[in-house]
């Protein structure tokens, strides 16, 4: 799926700023047909950023169900004769669209965008209303799941994750053009081989009129380097400039549609990263030499935002990392805004890819929801749960694919994965992932619980990934017997599989301003304390690839005993202020190079 851009045949508008917004507290509103009329009550409400936080009331912070938001839109004159589409880069975690008073989308999963082609109902000139509906439900069968427990005082919403439960229009919205015949999709798939590269790529598209498609690469001064027509086809080059780690060169793809006169009729531009990723025993390659990760499972989250997306936070995020040394991190438990993917390739950091699929897991429902249910079962997370799934894997592939900074996908956060009702759950989803990725190494977030001894679908995956609290939810105030319970597993897994480790979690909560000279959890000293102590035995231990520490930042998570107020296992806190451990990690990763 492609992002909106102006192009020569294309024009892009943003719909973001100040929309009016209706939270509907009864329910009512798709009863009453609220998108015939202008919302009711006076609120309004930023796009792009979550509506939880952004007013000081419990009824909207914990709303359970539908809120509204609208605008009127002019649609320029000049988009006369072309083709005109909306699109909403995400709403979460539901919703319905209307432009006055026709449906024109419907979209389940809140981190994937979705379109609504308009060419039919507008009119170049005139103003429409827009008028959308989200709904932050969790149920059963959405991804991530959860459940509504009726309560006398009204709904509660239930999940299984450890992160609050966000919701509204989190990215951008946009009005844009194409002409009527036009470039629908591109898939690039990339290699090298010594200094030749190859990018090969299919050029997708749709409409009436006859077309050529051309293509030119040009390389990121503009030279051009390879050119081919057709729909499909290889460009091989000499002299190749690889992407890299810490280096985000990218190639530009001009794809042309032209006409019976060889006039272009289209016209799209991707950027391409030339690289290659492989798994080669218990080894990670990029570009064909050994990868080590380092970095952090991450979220979208600030202040008041919530996990709207914002491009300061962005820039001050990857700084950050840079200033570590640190090189990847993942898309935990979601993913991304597009604008973070785009910055990761410019800019030469790693990402593992994540879908929402996150609190498959009975364990994780006792401790979080207090609630005691079998994970997959008729009732609770059942084949109408995985087709939802699968759907959410296949937007994700579909809109991240042509990212060269993705280099793995993980399918989820630590599911059951030691039942053979998750094995028939999984099985179907990697095979899946395989067909619409062939060129990604697979994985999963694997929950402390599976060991080698009674996990049963690591077999299925490329990298093991792995999330571990030794020294905190296991061995909490006692490093020593952390470091070698860490150490057992991690040589178990090893003798089980011969697959790269990374460990995509590990962590301690950490109070900005605690110190102690005791081992006391919650101190500065013992997270700094805790992960050097992980440190050390990854570096004992040669399939360990990776390390991504829980988490980049603070954040925000449902009220818990163990939460004061969110969950403090950043490295930074929430407004990214250091903890003592970001010193002695950047120590670490800078030295590294
Ligand atoms: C985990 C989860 C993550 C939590 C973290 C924690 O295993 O994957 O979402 O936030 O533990 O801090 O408990």
């Amino acid at each position: 799926m492609l992002r909106p851009r102006d192009t020569p045949t294309r024009e892009c508008t943003s719909l973001n700023g100040l929309w009016r917004f209706a939270v509907d507290a009864e329910g009512v509103g798709r009863a009453d047909g609220w998108w015939r009329h202008t919302l009711p009550g006076r609120r309004e409400a930023p796009v792009p950023a979550s509506y939880n936080d952004l007013f000081p009331d419990p009824a909207v912070h914990d709303h359970v169900g539908d809120v509204w938001y609208q605008r009127v839109i002019r649609i320029p004159g000049r988009w006369e004769g072309q083709r005109i589409v909306l699109r909403f880069d995400s709403a979460t975690h539901r919703a319905v669209v209307w432009v006055d008073d026709t449906e024109v989308a419907a979209h389940e999963g809140g981190y994937t965008p979705f379109e609504a082609d308009l060419t039919d109902l507008v009119e170049p000139g005139a103003e429409h209303r827009v008028t959308i509906v989200v709904d932050n439900t969790l149920s059963w069968q959405s991804i991530p799941p959860g459940y509504v427990e009726q309560t006398p005082d009204g709904p509660r919403q239930r999940y299984f994750h450890d992160f609050f439960n966000y919701a509204g229009l989190h990215r951008s919205v946009w009005l844009y053009t194409t002409p009527r015949t036009y470039i629908s999709d591109i898939t690039v798939f990339t290699r090298l081989a010594g200094s030749t590269g190859t990018v090969d790529y299919q050029i997708q598209a749709v409409g009436h009129e006859e077309h050529d498609v051309r293509v030119t690469l040009r390389d990121a001064d503009g030279a051009e380097v390879a050119r081919a027509t057709g729909s499909t086809g290889g460009l091989t080059f000499e002299d190749v400039h690889p992407w890299k780690p810490g280096e985000g060169y990218l190639y530009h793809l001009h794809a042309e549609l032209r006409n019976a006169d060889e006039e272009p009729t289209d016209a799209y531009t991707l950027q391409v990263g030339v690289r290659s990723v492989a798994v080669e025993g218990n080894r990670f390659l990029i570009n064909g030499e050994p990868f080590y990760f380092t970095g952090f499972g991450k979220h979208e989250d600030s202040p008041v935002r919530g996990k709207g997306h914002d491009d300061a936070f962005m820039v001050h995020d990857f700084a950050l990392l840079e200033w570590l040394g640190a090189n990847s991190f993942r898309t935990s438990h979601y993913p991304y805004a597009e604008e973070v993917l785009e910055y990761a390739d410019r800019h030469g950091i790693v990402v593992i890819g994540e879908t929402p699929a996150v609190g498959l897991n009975a364990e994780l429902g006792a401790t979080l929801a207090e609630a005691v249910f079998t994970t997959f079962s008729e009732f609770t997370i059942n084949s109408a749960t995985q087709d939802v799934h699968r759907q959410a894997l296949a937007e994700m592939i579909a809109r991240d694919k042509n990212h060269p900074s993705v280099v793995i996908w993980s399918i989820a956060n630590e599911p059951e994965s030691t039942t053979t009702a998750s094995r028939s759950y999984f099985e179907p989803l990697v095979d899946e992932a395989r067909r619409l990725d062939p060129s990604r190494p697979l994985a999963f977030a694997n929950f402390m619980s599976a060991t080698p001894d009674n996990d049963v679908i690591s077999g299925l995956f490329d990298v093991l990934m792995l999330n571990r609290y030794y020294g905190w939810y296991k061995n909490l105030a006692d490093l020593a017997a952390a470091e070698r319970n860490l150490e057992d597993e991690l040589r178990a897994w090893t003798r089980k599989h011969d697959k790269p480790i990374i460990m995509t979690e590990y962590g301690a909560d950490t109070l900005t301003g605690l110190r102690t000279i005791t081992p006391t959890p919650w101190t500065e000293d013992y997270q700094a304390a805790l992960l050097a102590m992980y440190h050390r035995v990854f570096d004992r231990i040669e399939a360990v690839v990776g390390e991504q520490i829980w988490n980049f930042a603070d954040f925000a998570t449902a009220p818990g005993l163990l939460r004061v107020d969110g969950n403090k296992k950043g490295v930074f806190t929430r407004d990214r202020r250091p903890k003592t451990s970001a010193w002695q990690l950047r120590e670490r990763w800078r030295a590294r190079g």
